[in-house]
C-alpha cells in the first residue's frame, strides 16, 4: 500500500513539520505541554517522577524528528547496512544519554530550576533498560552508542521482555529476585502496530513438486503467534544520526485467538492461548555464561530471528535488488550463537520461498552474517537436542541436517578417512538424545568469527575451535578486542573528570577521538591538575558513600582504600577468592598490636552483583560475603580498617556511580576463562587502578597503560591444564594461608559453617577447578603491594593519569570501526549539517 502523501499537498506537510526545541524557553513550553496535555498533570501536582516524564518526552520528540530523518536518508542513499542481532540489551537509563548526546543537558538544566527542579532528581527517577545480564548485554549498547555516534546505517534487533533482568534484594544475606517490570512509564519505545509478522511453531513439512517437477518443502504450521515491532531511538553523540533499535514482542496472531474457540464459545480458553503467545517474550533469562536448553528459550530465539529477517529480507526486497547482491547491501552481525538460527531462517527464505538453488542461497547466507564469540566456557555452548528441534521447527532441523551434510562431505574431501575429525566437527552431536551444537552452525554460516580480546580470540582459535581453523584456514578468525563508549563511561558516569579533561585538552573531541586522552600524559607533573584530579576521585567517593549508606546502611570512611569488585556472581571470575581474601585480612589485623594497627591502610572491600536464581554455589557466596560483612563491620576493634560492603541490586545506573569512584577494582578471573570483560576498562578509564590476573582484556590493558601500572597476579592460562591436573593426581597442598581462613570459617566465625561447606569443599575436595588454592598466595601478596603503593599518594596518582592517558584504545569506536573495516564491509553515511 502506498501512504506517501502526494507531491501537491507536500507542502502544508512541510510547514507544519514538527520542529525541535533549541531554546531554554522551547524547552520549558515543551515541558509544562507535556505535563499538562500528554500526562494530565499540572503544577499543582507535578511531581518529580512527572518531572522526569515531561522532560523525556520532550526529548523524546527531538529524539524521534532526527529519527525520521535519519531512517529517509538511510532509505534515500541505500548503503550497505549492518543490523545487530542481540538477544541482550543492557541500556540502562536513556534521559541523562539522549540530553549529553543531544547537547542540551544545560539546557535542560535551566528550565527546569526555572519550573522548580533539579535535573538530577528527575534522571535518577527513571528505571533501568536491563533486558541483559552483564557484559554480553553491555557490549551490545556501547555498540549501538557507537554505530550512531560513527553515523553507520545500523539497527540492533532484539527482544523486548516485559521483565528485564530480576531486581535483588539482600534478606538475611541471602539473594531474593524479584521481577522487574520495567515498562510503566517508560516514554523511549514506540509501538509499531503495524509491523506485525507471524512467526510459526511446530507442525510439520509437506514435500511435494512443483509444476517444473522440482522437489519443494512447506511447512504447515502448528501454532503461530504474532511478533509485534516496538522501535527505540537511538541518539548518537553530536551527530544528526539517530538509529533504530527493534524490540519484537509476541502476542497471540489474531486468526488464531478471534474467532475459532471464541465462537465455539471457549472464551477462556481463548484468552489462555493468547497469554501462552505472550509469555515468548516475557522473560529475560537470567543466566550469565549459562545454557540450560529450554523449550521456551528455543521459541524466544527462533521468534526473535524469524521476524528480525522477515524485516530485513522486505527491507531488502524494496529496493528491487537481485538476490545476489544481498551480502553488499546487508551485513548481520551475531551476539553469540543465541541468533544462530537466523542463519538457518535465512537459507530456508532463499529455497523454500524465493526459489534460490541451495548452493546460490549459501553462498548469499555466509556472505552475510559474522559471528563473535564471547565465551570459551563449556557449560555457555548452546546446543539444542535434535527431539525438541524436530518438535519445534522440524523444516529448519531438515535444512541443519542438510548444512550439515554438505559440510561434512567437503570435509572428507579434505580430510579423507579422518573419522574423528569428521564427529568432532559435525553440528550434530552423536550423544543421547542427539544434540545440535549451534556454534557449530554459526561458524560454518558465517564468513568470519571473531574472539574480544586477544588471548581469548587465540584461545578459539586453538582449543574450542581449533578443527575449523585447519578446515577453512586462519582468514576465517580473527579477533576485535571489546570497548566501551566513552559517553556513558566517562562523560556522563564522570562529569567533572570529563570537564577536567576538556579543561586540559581543550574540548570534548576526546569523547569522539579517545587517543586524545593520550596528550593528558604532558600534565602528570602539574601540580594543580593533580590537585583537581584527587578532588575529583574524592568526591566521587563520596558520592559512592552516600550510595552505601542508603542501601546499606553503614557507614564508611571516604579516605579509605576503596577495593571494589562488581560483576554477575560467578565461579570463574572468584568472588569467593577476593572473601577469602578479606576474611585473610581480617585475621590479620585481629592478631595485631594496636601499635601495628596504626600503620594499617583502612580498607573497604565493595561487592556488587548478581547470581543466577538456580545458581547455588554463586548463592552461597553472596551469602558468605553477607555473613563475613555482619562481623566485621561491627567488630568495634577493628573500626574503619576494614569495611565489607555488598551493594545490592547491581545494576547499569550504579555502576555509574560506582566505577568513577574505586581506587582498586578487581579483575581476578582464573586465566584463560573471562572472554575479555569490560568494567576493567571503564574503571581504569576512570581512574582507578586494578588488579587482575592474566586474562581476557587485562593483558591488552598492561600493554597499553604499562606494566608498572597494574597489578597482575596469578597463575597463567598456559598452565592450568596441568595445574588442574595436579589437583586429581597428587603433588597438591592446600595453600597454608588459604587453610586458616577456612579453619575460622569453619569454626563458626562468620555463623552457621555448614552453609559454606559446599564452597569449601569445591576447593579443598573436589579439584579446585578454578585454581583459588593455586593463586591465593600470589594474591594476597599482591593486595599487600597495593596497600603499599596506596600509602605513596603521589605515585598512585601519577599511575592513575598515566592509565587514563593510555586508554584510547579502548574506546567502542576504535571497535566498531574494526568490525566495519574487517567484518561488515560498511561505510558510515555521510552526514551533512544542513541534512
Ligand atoms: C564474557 O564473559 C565479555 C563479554 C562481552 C561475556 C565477558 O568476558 O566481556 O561477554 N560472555 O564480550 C558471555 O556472556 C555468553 O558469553
Amino acid at each position: 500500500v502506498e501512504a506517501s502523501i502526494p507531491e501537491p499537498l507536500r507542502e502544508a506537510w512541510r510547514k507544519h513539520s514538527a520542529s525541535e526545541f533549541t531554546t531554554k524557553e522551547e524547552f520549558e513550553r515543551e515541558f509544562v505541554r507535556h505535563v499538562e496535555t500528554t500526562l494530565a498533570r499540572s503544577l499543582y501536582n507535578c511531581d518529580e517522577l512527572a518531572a522526569y516524564s515531561g522532560t523525556a518526552l520532550a526529548f523524546r520528540d527531538r529524539l524521534i524528528i532526527e529519527w525520521n530523518k535519519t531512517q529517509q536518508r538511510q532509505t534515500f542513499t541505500d548503503q550497505k547496512r549492518v543490523y545487530y542481532l542481540s538477544l541482550e540489551f543492557l541500556m540502562g537509563r536513556a534521559l541523562d544519554n539522549a540530553m549529553l548526546n543531544v547537547g542540551m543537558k544545560d539546557v535542560a538544566r535551566d528550565g527546569l530550576a526555572d519550573l522548580g527542579f533539579r535535573v538530577e532528581d528527575a534522571i535518577s527517577q527513571e528505571h533501568d533498560a536491563a533486558l541483559g545480564n552483564g557484559g554480553l548485554g553491555r557490549l551490545a549498547a556501547c555498540f549501538l552508542d557507537s554505530m550512531a555516534t560513527l553515523n553507520y546505517p545500523a539497527w540492533g534487533y532484539g527482544l523486548r521482555y516485559r521483565y528485564g533482568i530480576f531486581k535483588q534484594e539482600i534478606v538475611n544475606g541471602y539473594q531474593m529476585e524479584i521481577p522487574d517490570y520495567w515498562l510503566d512509564n517508560n516514554p523511549w519505545e514506540f509501538p509499531r502496530h503495524d509491523i506485525t509478522v507471524d512467526i510459526q511453531f511446530y507442525g510439520h513439512v509437506n514435500k511435494y513438486q512443483d509444476e517444473h517437477g522440482k522437489t519443494c518443502h512447506s511447512w504447515e504450521a502448528g501454532e503461530t503467534v504474532q511478533a509485534v515491532a516496538y522501535d527505540v531511538p537511538i541518539p548518537g553523540y553530536r551527530t544528526k544520526t539517530t538509529n533504530n533499535l527493534r524490540l519484537w514482542s509476541s502476542k497471540a496472531s489474531s486468526g488464531e485467538f478471534d474467532f475459532q474457540k471464541f465462537n465455539a464459545g471457549d472464551y477462556e480458553s481463548a484468552v489462555a492461548d493468547q497469554q501462552t503467545a505472550e509469555t515468548i517474550s516475557a522473560v529475560l533469562y537470567p543466566n550469565d555464561n549459562l545454557e540450560r536448553g529450554k523449550e521456551l528459550r528455543l521459541k524466544q530465539q527462533y521468534f526473535w530471528c524469524a521476524a528480525s529477517l522477515y524485516d530485513i529480507v522486505r527491507r531488502f526486497k524494496k529496493t528491487n535488488r537481485a538476490w545476489s547482491e544481498f551480502p553488499d547491501q546487508i551485513a548481520i552481525q551475531l551476539n553469540d550463537t543465541h541468533p544462530t538460527l537466523a542463519i538457518v531462517e535465512l537459507q530456508r527464505i532463499l529455497i523454500d520461498f524465493e526459489g534460490l538453488e541451495w548452493d546460490e542461497a549459501w553462498r548469499i547466507v555466509t556472505g552475510t552474517f559474522g559471528y563473535t564469540n564471547h565465551t570459551v566456557l563449556p557449560e555457555a555452548l548452546e546446543k539444542w537436542s535434535v527431539p525438541l528441534m524436530q518438535n519445534l521447527l522440524p523444516r529448519h532441523l531438515q535444512i541443519i541436517y542438510d548444512i550439515n551434510l554438505f559440510f561434512l562431505q567437503s570435509v572428507e574431501k579434505r580430510f579423507p578417512k579422518d573419522r574423528d575429525m569428521l564427529s568432532r566437527v559435525s553440528i550434530i552431536e552423536e550423544s543421547h538424545p542427539k544434540m545440535v551444537r549451534m556454534a557449530h552452525i554459526a561458524i560454518i554460516g558465517s564468513h568470519k568469527v571473531n574472539g574480544v580480546a586477544e588471548l581469548h580470540s587465540d584461545l578459539i582459535k586453538t582449543t574450542i575451535f581449533k578443527d575449523f581453523v585447519e578446515i577453512y584456514g586462519p582468514d576465517r578468525f580473527t579477533n576485535v578486542t571489546n570497548g566501551i563508549t566513552p559517553r556513558r563511561w566517562l562523560h556522563q558516569a564522570n562529569p567533572a573528570l570529563s570537564a577536567l579533561i576538556a579543561e586540559k585538552l581543550g574540548g570534548y573531541d576526546f569523547l569522539t577521538d579517545l587517543t586524545l586522552l593520550d596528550k593528558l600524559e604532558a600534565f602528570v607533573d602539574d601540580q594543580e591538575f593533580r590537585k583537581k584530579w584527587s578532588d575529583i576521585k574524592a568526591n566521587n567517593k563520596l558520592r559512592l558513600a552516600r550510595l552505601i549508606k542508603d542501601v546499606t546502611g553503614y557507614s564508611v570512611n571516604p579516605q579509605s582504600l576503596f577495593d571494589v569488585q562488581v560483576k554477575r556472581i560467578h565461579e570463574y571470575k572468584r568472588q569467593q577468592l577476593n572473601i577469602f581474601g578479606v576474611i585473610h585480612r581480617y585475621l590479620k589485623l585481629k592478631a595485631m598490636s594496636a601499635e601495628e594497627r596504626k600503620k594499617v591502610v583502612p580498607r573497604v572491600s565493595i561487592f556488587g552483583g548478581k547470581a543466577a536464581p538456580g545458581y547455588w554455589m554463586a548463592k552461597s557466596i553472596i551469602y558468605l560475603i553477607n555473613s563475613v560483612a555482619a562481623v566485621v563491620n561491627k567488630d568495634e576493634e577493628i573500626g574503619d580498617l576494614l569495611k565489607v560492603i555488598f551493594i545490592e541490586d547491581y545494576n547499569v545506573s550504579k555502576a555509574e556511580i560506582i566505577c568513577p569512584a574505586s581506587d582498586i577494582s578487581e579483575h581476578i578471573s582464573t586465566a584463560g576463562t573471562e572472554a575479555s570483560g569490560t568494567s576493567n576498562m571503564k574503571f581504569v578509564l576512570n581512574g582507578g587502578l586494578i588488579i587482575g590476573t592474566c586474562d581476557g582484556a587485562n593483558i591488552e590493558i598492561t600493554r597499553e597503560i604499562g606494566e608498572q601500572n597494574i597489578f597482575l597476579f596469578g597463575n597463567l592460562a598456559e598452565d592450568v591444564e596441568d595445574l588442574r591436573h595436579r589437583h586429581f593426581y597428587g603433588g597438591f597442598t592446600l595453600d597454608p594461608q588459604l587453610k586458616r581462613v577456612f579453619d575460622s570459617i569453619k569454626s563458626g566465625t562468620f555463623g552457621d559453617a555448614s552453609s559454606f561447606a559446599s564452597l569449601i569443599a569445591s576447593i579443598e575436595e573436589h579439584g579446585d577447578y578454578y585454581l583459588v588454592s593455586d593463586d591465593f598466595n600470589s594474591y594476597v601478596e599482591t593486595h599487600e603491594m597495593v596497600d603499599k603503593e596506596f600509602q605513596n599518594r603521589e605515585e598512585w596518582l601519577a599511575k592513575s593519569i598515566t592509565s587514563v592517558a593510555r586508554m584510547g584504545f579502548f574506546s567502542m569506536d576504535r571497535v566498531t570501526n574494526e568490525y566495519a573495516d574487517s567484518i561488515w564491509n560498511v561505510e558510515p553515511l555521510n552526514v551533512k549539517d544542513d541534512a
